[in-house]
């Protein structure tokens, strides 16, 4: 009897992350190659990237010196140990990152995705704790509307209600502060005036568990994933100051912030704000090889360099942890972004993107506009009892009409790679205007 598979077209056996699966493959939407800011799909077409793929690749795409650094050294070490064993492209990429970093980040584990580094970040945390004999500590304070990532920890700690709710009893411990999403702040340009006050609430959460068994609180400084959100003026600070009277770690998760997305390396140097901890991925190796990082100061790291030296001393990593190719790839990422000077070239373009956003304002369905760097959000008026939908088809149009975009719930995400030119600032704004005045 022949067996039923697939032919090579079928789009049965690929089930898509977070993806309407039946709708993609009753119409997809493909893409087959990509340079620069442009994709061309399947039918020849070609889409301007509005989003840098997913958040992640900064300096545009099929850039040459990543290519190459890839391909060379593909064939000179293509893999090695990652447990007692090393090789050189690691230490150096480990070294360039602590370069790019706030003074006091010393140190980089590296992890394959935002999610392994969140988890990293997690762990490094409360073992951090017990290593100085406070094993109390293993409590850990996220954030409502939070995302960091879709592992355990992640979701634990992420305040995003359908990333959990089908996932049965997660990590103990967890406590949530309030968003910092205030009616008050619509149409705020840059940082929002009004909510510092919110970072008291972890004043709240301490005294109801006792600073003695918290170990870290972690945050995104601008939220991503769940609308574009601004940290309002003096809330990072106000966290900061916090963690350190407590003793609590503070997390950032930079996993979209980091990489030049705000206009400086890393969101701690542009709040300047730092933490004991950064969670990176995404735009470290531009998107083109998996790959994280958690950067620690030396005081967390230090820490744990106590015992026999012939002894482990942090139980945790990744076969693929600074692999040879991701080193690679991340190593000639990092020279782009220097030698195209692109975080000065994205903090000299966000004031275009600002206004061109803003021009928004009077385009039909949209009830708010935030914007950072190059990261943008507009939100719309959900269809009534149909949340997601306005938004999903605007997505859908936005495509066929030639930008990519991205939607969470209602609201229309942008984060073009740093290379994009006020023409194309133009193009993307000025289509997503006929987007919006075409939907119901
Ligand atoms: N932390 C943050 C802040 C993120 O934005 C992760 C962790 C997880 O990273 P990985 O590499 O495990 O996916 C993310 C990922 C979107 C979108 O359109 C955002 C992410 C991923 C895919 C889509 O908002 N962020």
């Amino acid at each position: 009897m022949a067996l039923d598979r697939p032919t090579p077209n079928d789009l049965r056996a690929f089930w898509m992350p977070f993806t309407a699966n039946r709708q993609f493959k009753s119409s997809p939407r493909m893409f087959v190659s990509a340079k620069d800011m442009h994709y061309t799909t399947a039918e020849g077409r070609q889409v301007l990237d509005g989003t840098a793929g997913l958040w992640c690749c900064n300096a545009g795409h099929c850039r040459p010196r990543i290519t190459e650094a890839v391909a060379k050294q593909v064939g000179e070490l293509d893999y090695a140990p990652a447990f007692q064993m090393g090789h050189p492209v690691a230490f150096e990429l480990a070294n360039r990152l602590v370069d790019l970093a706030p003074d006091g980040i010393d140190h980089a584990f590296f992890t394959n995705s935002g999610s392994e580094s969140v988890e990293t970040a997690l762990k490094i945390a409360i073992a951090y704790h017990r290593a100085r004999g406070d094993g109390a500590r293993t409590r850990l304070i996220g954030r409502e509307r939070g995302y960091h990532g879709v592992n355990f920890g992640g979701i634990s700690v992420g305040g995003i209600v359908n990333n959990r709710k089908m996932f049965g009893t997660l990590l103990g411990g967890v406590d949530h502060m309030p968003h910092t999403h205030l009616p008050d702040n619509q149409w705020s340009r840059g940082q929002p005036e009004h909510g510092a006050h919110l970072a008291d609430e972890l004043e709240r959460i301490i005294a109801l568990h006792g600073a003695e068994t918290i170990a870290a609180c972690i945050v995104e400084p601008v939220a991503g994933s769940t609308g574009v959100l601004i940290p309002p003026k003096g809330y990072l600070e106000r966290l900061r100051e916090i963690c350190t009277k407590h003793g609590i770690l503070l997390i950032f998760d930079e996993v979209i912030t980091g990489f030049g997305r705000l206009g400086a390396p890393f969101a701690a140097q542009y709040f300047d704000v730092l933490p004991d901890m950064m969670a990176t991925a995404k735009g470290l190796t531009n998107g083109v090889i998996p790959m994280g990082a958690v950067l620690t100061t030396g005081a967390v790291h230090d820490a744990f360099m106590q015992g026999p030296e012939h002894l482990i001393e942090l139980f945790h990593g990744y076969t693929y942890s600074g692999s040879p190719i991701a080193s690679a790839a991340g190593l000639a990422t990092l020279e782009t972004y220097a030698e195209e000077d692109l975080f000065a070239r994205c903090a000299g373009i966000a004031p275009y993107w600002e206004e061109a956003l803003h021009s928004l304002r009077d385009a039909r369905h949209v009830i708010d506009i935030r914007n950072m760097g190059l990261i943008g959000a507009v939100e719309l008026e959900p269809i009534a009892g149909e949340p997601t939908k306005r938004a999903f088809n605007a997505f859908l149009k936005a495509y066929e009409k030639g930008i990519l975009i991205r939607t969470t719930g209602d609201i229309i995400a942008m984060s073009p790679p740093l290379i994009i030119d006020r023409a194309q600032v133009d193009q993307l704004v000025g289509t997503l205007r006929e987007v919006l005045d075409s939907l119901d």
